[in-house]
């Protein structure tokens, strides 16, 4: 079912973060601060099994999704935003050589147009985001 049904609040638990999906389509820059706005950040994966949990989200979309990798400040070295630190997973499409930096890319989405691969794009392309905060127990 796709989101924007009305029964879909926009917002997904998944072990302890929440998710929450941004339909608007707005460039990497907006949907970073779409996401302060909201207390979350862009949605920073961490894990095979985070990724797959947000591939589940994605194929509900209708555009690209934007995640919060960038190589802004360095070529090449790609850094999740709100900390500034390198990647320590990654699931680049590798068939068509991402991230293959075509015409300057240095925003990391989910592209609709190669199965919601990792890619890399230019950062203001128009698409959809997902945001992520943790939750927090005192257990
Ligand atoms: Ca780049
Ligand atoms: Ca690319």
């Amino acid at each position: 079912m796709p989101f924007g049904n009305a029964n879909i609040t926009g917002w997904e638990t998944f072990i302890n973060s929440e998710y929450f999906v941004g339909l608007d389509a707005v460039t990497w820059n907006e949907a970073k601060g779409n996401c302060t706005i909201k207390g979350t950040q862009l949605v920073e994966v961490e894990s095979s099994e985070e990724n797959t949990f947000i591939l589940t989200m994605a194929v509900k979309m209708t555009k690209s999704v934007w995640l919060g990798g960038t190589d802004h400040q360095v070529e090449g070295k790609w850094v999740w935003q709100s900390t500034n630190s390198e990647l320590s997973y990654s699931a680049w499409e590798k068939i068509s050589g991402q991230p293959n930096n075509l015409n300057n890319q240095d925003c990391l989405c989910l592209d609709r147009s190669l199965g919601f691969a990792w890619s890399d794009r230019e950062c203001w392309y128009r698409y959809q985001y997902f945001c992520e905060r943790e939750l927090f127990t005192d257990s």
